[in-house]
């Protein structure tokens, strides 16, 4: 057997793990169009990939305000949550763990997505320099105005029923997407928050948001069943932080302090080079006494010492999921990957979606 250390179970708050190995959240744009509900093509897509030890399923927006993309599924109408369900239950009675990642895309968005059409919302009214696509193509984003202080309760708010309907749904937790450029991430970075209130400025009062986001979450999943993912130097969505390693090491002390499960970290940039900035993710680990998931280009030697060196509990993989749905039984057997074919990535039905098969052994 290959790289033994990810074929260790791991004991996740009050989960046991199978494995080492995540599947990381991909955006895959294939919810039923018009609803944003989940489908049975969903459901068969991540059944077919129930060996990973914790499957956390694709960002989700928690309101029609938080979607950025044409076709990503949502988690705040009863059909959405009827939808999921159809995933958790095939996942569940594969014998596998599955986490929602809870999305909002503050600026990253444009009108046509919006509700009533209007402006995408961020801490500060400044236009990223990046496309989404919409269901005509892609286009660049709109630009975003501000959130005044009296609308946040409200984001914080729509967390708390994205949440409450995970749970209904029957997902194992939630995972708060904190990275690549979208709301909490602008929120955390300087580059795009410029804010004068309670919510911008010191490096305390732009951690707020996602503090307070993250105890709501915990009003409802116990707090071990809590995650949040970080991409501190990814330049992903045109963001970035001046002096990242000080916000983010306050950030991870006060992860520490609210005892949340885990801390799954993009390390370098997202689908880029691992070491471009330089920056101290063991510090972050070392400062988290939960569970660290190390994420960004890990092939299954470089998981495999990760974990037997005590740099990470457990390594998710994103892309190698797309062509392997067997990823782990392939990393056992050192069998060879499939490659995914980037035409197939966002959007369409099963071909390159549910249409990669497993191995013949
Ligand atoms: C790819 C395309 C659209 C969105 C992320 C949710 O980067 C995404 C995403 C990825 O976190």
């Amino acid at each position: 057997m290959a790289y033994d250390s990810l074929f260790q179970p791991y004991v996740l708050g009050d989960l046991t793990l199978k494995n080492r190995i995540v599947m990381a959240p991909l955006t895959r744009n294939r919810a039923t169009h018009g609803t944003a509900a989940p489908n049975d093509l969903n459901a068969e897509y991540y059944r077919q990939r129930a060996g990973a030890g914790l499957i956390v399923a694709e960002a989700t927006q928690i309101s029609q305000q938080g979607q950025g993309y044409a076709w990503t599924p949502g988690i705040y109408t009863s059909e959405q949550v009827d939808g999921w369900r159809k995933v958790t239950k095939a996942m569940h009675a594969a014998g596998g763990h599955i986490y929602l990642q809870l999305w909002h895309v503050g600026r990253i968005s444009h009108t046509s997505l919006q509700p009533n059409g209007g402006a995408p919302v961020a801490p500060s009214a400044i236009q990223a320099k990046v496309k989404t696509f919409i269901e005509t193509g892609f286009a660049d984003v709109s630009a975003p105005r501000a959130l005044e202080s009296e609308e946040i309760p409200g984001i914080v708010r729509n967390y708390l029923n994205a949440a409450e309907n995970a749970e209904r749904a029957g997902f194992d937790g939630v995972e708060l997407h904190a990275a690549n450029g979208y709301l909490l991430d602008q929120f955390l970075r300087n580059g795009a928050n410029k804010r004068h209130d309670a919510y911008g400025g010191s490096i305390d009062n732009r951690t707020r948001l996602t503090i307070e986001v993250l105890l709501t979450l915990c009003r409802v999943f116990p707090k071990e069943r809590v995650g949040i993912r970080l991409s501190p130097v990814s330049n992903l969505n045109d963001l970035e932080d001046s002096d990242p390693q000080p916000l983010f090491d306050h950030l991870v002390r006060e992860l520490d302090a609210l005892k949340i499960g885990y801390m799954h970290v993009i390390e370098g940039e997202t689908q880029g080079p691992r070491d471009a900035t330089a920056f101290d993710f063991a510090r972050l680990r070392k400062a988290f006494k939960g569970t660290y998931i190390a994420n960004n280009g890990y092939d299954g030697a470089m998981a495999a010492d990760a974990i037997s060196t005590g740099k990470a509990d457990l390594v998710a993989f994103g892309r190698a999921f797309i062509a392997n749905p067997d990823l782990p039984e392939r990393l056992r057997q050192s069998a060879p990957l499939a490659r995914d074919n980037k035409e197939t990535w966002y959007g369409g039905g099963a071909e390159g979606y549910t249409s990669y098969p497993a191995m013949t052994s």
